[in-house]
């Protein structure tokens, strides 16, 4: 036990250590010590401070957690005012700019040829996100308030305590006595997509931007949830100081980025407006690459001599200016929603949009997923919408302007029929599982039931079906597949192996040598892997990774197409989703008739054989659980599995049996009863049994996978992209120890190693709960586990 003496060095010790961490990890970018280690001080300086509650500190690293709500913010008066900036959107506008600049310091002109004597100016992205202004009193974080009105903020201190990348005290020596810094409080695009995708698993609402993002998680006067929002600071200034201050803008931010305070990684200095528009134009190219949102850059006249010498006018400094790039938001019309059916048979709505430039290319048509996100946004046609585009990707609806609608707005319906086909349209079901019992519930998706039928699902069917990674028939492109199909030359992708040279020739734009090339490229996938093959029927969210594992785990295409779906759940990687859709798809007479087409004409190039990495890795407690007995859910399944060690032991027990297993409750024991008394159910168990038996999935009392290596048993996802080795390397690392690697993260998951630009899949591995780790953990762990396995 340290006495309160030595616990308040350590405490102090600890501190530092954490904070100099906190500052090499947010600050310099380069982590000095491994995650784990990381968390040890950090729960050492918990531990201290719960024994010792009177040395808490406000400045201390675990008050970073949120304390106390507030009522209301407080009001702050800057003392010295937040100024605005002033903006350009044209190469004109700058150049005007630096021409007034160079008149106030009376230098002599130039033009962008000729400088004449240039300006050395300042360069760093303008984030987008909210300006704030940070008080340091000796170094110590004092208060934290919004720009407000530029006058008057509000005191966000407490939210910005919650902020990782801001220091508590300031770092090194040399800082002025009081210091107040200006800055940018942002969410990065992956914080972003993470914390909407967690905003709608738990219903809540989801944010239009990394901007209102910021902006509502500063704004909460519960500071604990804004410590659950992944903001950043940026500095980009410097407000009230005491004491001493280098004599350029530049060298001020290296002298606060000393001090533990977060900068721009893109600044720069430019020699003269030439230098100006050639960073503008290289932050124009990386702008989507980026991890956060820009609207731009910003210039400043880097000696400070010079800046004091230009001053403003207004609210504005004459010596700096934000050069915008095109806004990626514009408002525009929604004339109205038309349905693109898609593979499965998915319709999606698309809006179409009164055409407006956006970012430079004129959009007119945008996607809106699904009827959920339809019912998300509220939109009604007539409606004023907000479209976005970035990059290359679709234009998006973000939301309606509400007070925009016009009187005779219509609601969007989804139709009854295909569009394409007049199929009649149904909405999927979604296997949801709740108390031990699977249910289906209504899903946002809704499908054309046409499948082949379907000219648009059988188009993109083919389209699929021969695409390079699919059967790899070069050549065949989407316009042949669409001469083909509506030639009445293809109604199946079995088909494509009855065309005849003088078929294809006889088409629009063929000639000799273009057909006869066609047809040797269909010649040439009739030997497709199995792998292949299932990948190219398109089952719904089957994927190549699915496809693979399949072949693998099940070795021939006979027992994919009689596999019960609780057996493919046996599969790594295969939920009860996938496993239902699998069935769903070789349940269908049409898709059946199209595959023993198919299995004629082409030879499929299968293992045959059962994979052993996939064999006896059941046990009779999985088997019971997977059978969704209502109110048994794994525990009891272990239970029942344990006290009577067979199925059909379980199914004949009698009830006096069953109250005798311990630790099962009367309830539970009670819907065994009734569950195995319904005949049906007794059914399937048992041939769920016997199928595993004839794959040669047979159970064990124990898991055979705990034997050996250190990560048997264990399945793991890697996302986003690592910087020490080439994911494959990871995975390969990963495999020597005996796990698996995923491709999606389930309930099944062990863990999940998230890197920079993970997105779905760490939001996934967030709601599910599943363990998380950065590079650095994952590197220390495979150091760790790799030499325990050597011993
Ligand atoms: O990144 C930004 N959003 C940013 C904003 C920046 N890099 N520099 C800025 N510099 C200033 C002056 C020149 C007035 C110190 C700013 C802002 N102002 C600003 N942000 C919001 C209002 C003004």
């Amino acid at each position: 036990m340290p006495s309160a003496q030595s616990a308040a060095e350590r405490i102090s010790t600890l501190r530092s250590e954490i904070e100099n961490h906190n500052y090499r990890y947010y600050v310099l970018d380069e982590p000095s010590i491994p995650d784990a280690e990381y968390d040890r001080l950090f729960q050492e300086l918990k531990a201290l401070e719960a024994e010792h509650p009177e040395l808490v500190s406000p400045d201390s690293p675990t008050q970073r957690v949120g304390g106390a709500a507030l009522a209301a913010f407080g009001q702050v008066r800057h003392e010295l005012p937040m100024l605005s900036l002033g903006n350009a959107f044209e190469e004109q506008q700058l150049l005007d700019f630096d021409r007034r600049v160079r008149e106030g310091l009376d230098l002599p002109g130039g033009d962008l040829f000729d400088a004449g004597i240039a300006v050395d100016y300042s360069c760093e992205p303008k984030l987008d996100g909210l300006a704030v202004s940070l008080l340091y009193e000796e170094g110590v974080l004092a208060r934290g308030a919004t720009r407000g009105d530029g006058t008057t903020g509000e005191d966000i201190t407490a939210n910005v305590r919650t902020i990782r990348n801001i220091p508590l005290k300031l770092q090194g020596k040399g800082w002025p006595r009081v210091l107040e810094v200006r800055g940018e409080i942002y969410m990065p695009k992956a914080g972003f997509e993470a914390l909407n995708a967690r905003q709608l698993e738990a219903g809540g609402k989801t944010f239009a931007n990394p901007r209102n993002a910021a902006a509502g998680s500063l704004r909460q006067l519960d500071p604990r949830i804004t410590a659950a929002r992944p903001l950043e600071l940026c500095v980009y200034g410097v407000g009230r100081f005491e004491g001493e201050l280098p004599e350029t803008h530049v060298a001020v931010l290296h002298a606060l980025k000393s001090w533990g305070l977060p900068i721009s990684r893109e600044l720069r200095t430019a020699t003269g407006v030439a230098e100006c528009l050639d960073y503008y134009r290289d932050i124009g190219t990386r702008r989507d690459a980026l991890p956060y949102e820009i609207d731009g850059v910003v210039f400043k006249v880097d000696a400070l001599a010079s800046q004091r010498a230009l001053g403003f006018r207004a609210r504005e400094p004459r010596w700096a200016i934000a050069f915008k790039f095109p806004a990626r938001e514009e408002l525009t019309e929604l004339l109205g929603v038309e349905f693109q059916v898609g593979r499965t048979g998915a319709l999606t709505p698309v809006a179409r949009l009164k055409p407006v430039q956006v970012a430079g290319v004129t959009v007119a048509n945008a996607t809106l997923h699904n009827m959920d996100e339809v019912a998300r946004l509220g939109v009604m046609i007539g409606d004023t919408v907000i479209v976005r585009r970035a990059g290359d990707v679709i234009p998006q609806i973000l939301g309606v302007v509400a007070e925009r609608r016009p009187p005779g707005a219509q609601p969007v319906h989804i139709p009854e029929t295909c569009p394409v086909c007049g199929s009649r349209v149904e909405r999927t079901q979604l296997l949801r599982r709740s108390k031990g019992r699977q249910t289906l519930s209504e899903g946002a998706i809704y499908r054309c039931v046409g499948r082949l039928f379907c000219r648009a699902q059988l188009k993109q069917a083919i389209i699929h079906f021969v695409s390079r990674r699919a059967m790899d028939i070069e050549g065949l492109g989407d316009k042949i597949v669409d001469q083909l199909v509506e030639a009445g030359l293809v109604s199946s992708p079995a088909d494509l192996y009855c065309l005849t040279f003088e078929q294809v020739r006889a088409l629009e734009g063929f000639g000799d040598v273009s057909a006869g090339n066609l047809i040797a490229a269909i010649e040439a996938s009739r030997r497709p892997s199995l792998a292949r093959f299932i990948y190219a029927l398109g089952i719904p969210d089957v994927g190549e990774e699915t496809a693979k594992l399949l072949a693998k785990a099940l070795g021939s295409l006979a027992r994919l197409q009689v596999a019960l779906p609780e057996v493919l759940t046996y599969l790594p990687d295969v939920g009860a989703e996938v496993a239902h859709e699998i069935h769903e798809f070789f349940s269908d007479a049409h898709n059946r008739s199209v595959i023993e087409q198919l299995q004629a004409r082409i030879l499929i190039e299968e293992e045959g054989a059962l994979h052993p990495d996939y064999a006896a890795i059941a046990t009779l407690a999985d088997l019971i659980d997977k059978l969704h007995i209502p109110y048994v859910a794994r525990t009891g399944a272990q239970r029942l599995a344990d006290r009577f060690g067979s199925l059909a032991a379980i199914i004949d027990a009698d009830w006096l049996d069953l109250r005798q297993v311990e630790r099962l409750n009367e309830r539970a024991a009670q819907s065994v009863r009734e569950f195995f008394a319904d005949s049906q159910n007794a059914a399937r168990a048992r041939e769920l049994e016997a199928q595993l038996h004839e794959f040669g999935m047979h159970w064990q009392s124990e898991r055979r996978v705990a034997q050996g290596l250190p990560l048997s048993g264990q399945s793991w996802v890697l996302t986003g992209t690592l910087e020490s080795m080439p994911r494959d390397d990871a995975k390969a690392r990963l495999e020597a120890l005996g796990a698996k690697v995923a491709g999606s993260v389930s309930a099944k998951t062990t863990a999940v190693v998230a890197g920079p630009g993970a997105g779905s899949k760490l939001a996934k591995a967030q709601s599910l709960g599943v363990q998380l780790l950065d590079e650095a953990q994952f590197l220390a762990r495979l150091a760790e586990w790799e030499s325990a396995s050597r011993e």
